[in-house]
């Protein structure tokens, strides 16, 4: 395993221009040098103040869906002020360029800001509402000043939520298949800016390996997938994409 020294941007710059079909996993890191907080690796992330299982499951919404809708309203206004960052820009610059699949757990939009066109987002998008009710389909895209909860305008009976994966929710059958496929056939996997602590996304990188793919990680701390990956570059991700960008163009 290499760790980040002069020499490691330039070789990550020769792999990506050699693979033949790469695959970018991010999480919340990715979008933390925008000015989004994590969910658990400082005591300003999400999870550090509030108990995931009370904001992020449905059980918690059914207990109390006044105050899931407050948190995930405020944190549409903190993302609403965010910009996409060199690691967003460069990665939808890479994408134009080069055979690249980009998954993502974060689902603040970021990466179709910086100009992405395909992201398979994997825990949904919390720009989006759905309606509750398993029985109705209902979805719509949030507006700005629908500041407390919605009753659906469809079936009249349920609450609104946000259109996130939450804790012992199925992902999409249909991202999740894409993102299988896709890393079991990539020969690059770069897992930046996450814990590597969710599953079904901690669990591709070891797809990816299976199928001979090098494995890179781009994070300042360690996580379970380090001692499998091939490589770690222990840097903030924004940085890495400010010195990598250049060697490529
Ligand atoms: C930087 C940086 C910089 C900072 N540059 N880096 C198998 C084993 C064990 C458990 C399970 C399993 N399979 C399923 C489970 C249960 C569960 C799970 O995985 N639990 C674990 C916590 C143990 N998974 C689920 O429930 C999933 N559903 C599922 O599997 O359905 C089938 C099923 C159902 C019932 C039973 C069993 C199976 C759903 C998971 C949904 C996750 N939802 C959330 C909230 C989304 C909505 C929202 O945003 O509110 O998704 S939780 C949260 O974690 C969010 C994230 O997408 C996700 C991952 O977090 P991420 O992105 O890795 O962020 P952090 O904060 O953890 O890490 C940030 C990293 O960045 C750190 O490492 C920093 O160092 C780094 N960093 N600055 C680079 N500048």
């Amino acid at each position: 395993m290499l760790n980040s020294s002069e020499k490691i941007i330039p070789q990550l710059a020769a792999q990506l221009l050699s693979a033949q079909r790469i695959v970018v996993m991010t999480g919340a890191g990715v979008s933390a040098e925008s000015g989004i907080s994590t969910f658990r690796d400082s005591e300003d992330s999400y999870w550090s103040q509030f108990d995931p299982m009370t904001l992020a499951s449905l059980d918690g919404f059914s207990d109390n869906p006044q105050r899931v809708w407050h948190w995930y309203q405020w944190r549409r206004q903190q993302i609403a002020l965010a910009r996409p960052n060199p690691a967003h820009v460069g990665l939808a610059q890479l994408q134009r360029r080069l055979p690249l699949y980009l998954i993502t757990q974060n689902v603040d939009g970021l990466h179709q800001q910086a100009g992405s066109q395909q992201v398979c987002e994997l825990h949904g998008n919390i720009f989006i509402n759905q309606c509750v009710s398993v029985s109705c389909n209902y979805r719509e895209q949030h507006q700005d000043n629908a500041s407390d909860l919605i009753t659906c305008p469809q079936c009249q009976q349920a609450y609104l939520r946000p259109g996130v994966v939450w804790f012992g929710e199925c992902l999409a059958a249909e991202r999740l298949e894409a993102a299988d496929l896709a890393s079991r056939d990539c020969d690059l996997f770069l897992s930046m800016g996450t814990s590597a602590a969710v599953y079904p996304a901690a669990g591709f990188a070891a797809l990816a390996k299976q199928s001979g793919a090098q494995i890179i990680e781009i994070n300042p701390a360690a996580t379970p997938l380090s001692e499998h990956a091939d490589w770690v570059i222990r840097a903030p991700v924004g940085s890495v994409f400010e010195r990598l960008m250049p060697l490529l163009s």
